[in-house]
């Protein structure tokens, strides 16, 4: 399968990895927004947030509790913004379902 974080979680791409265990990796996202910007995927090829089934939700914890974890870790006791694009219209650039985390600066509202 053609899929970028497909590579990332096989080792085919290199990626700047924060955590991994049998479910999901963390990594530092290319094109950082903020001070800290990672992203957490499953291990598990998910295209969409549409595409999210039943069976899922555990994993979709896990990457929550995970995002939690890391943000704190790497310093946003302040606070953080978590974001997960879907689709085109959503703003979505990849097709392999991410949490964006994003901290260490202030964060304003609406979003663009
Ligand atoms: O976000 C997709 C995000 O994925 C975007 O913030 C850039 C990031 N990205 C793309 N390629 C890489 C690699 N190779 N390493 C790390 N981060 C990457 P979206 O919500 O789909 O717009």
């Amino acid at each position: 399968m053609d899929c970028l974080f497909c590579k990332i979680v096989d080792g085919a791409i290199p990626a700047r990895k924060l955590y991994e265990d049998d479910q999901v990796v963390a990594f530092h996202d290319i094109g950082p927004q903020a001070p800290v910007h990672f992203l957490v995927i499953p291990k598990k090829h998910i295209a969409t947030l549409h595409d999210i089934g039943e069976e899922d939700k555990a994993l979709v914890g896990h990457i929550v509790h995970t995002a939690q974890r890391l943000a704190r870790e790497q310093g946003c006791e302040e606070g953080f913004r978590v974001v997960m694009n879907c689709n085109e219209q959503g703003g979505q650039t990849v097709y392999h379902i991410h949490m964006h985390v994003l901290g260490q600066r202030q964060m304003h509202w609406p979003p663009g």
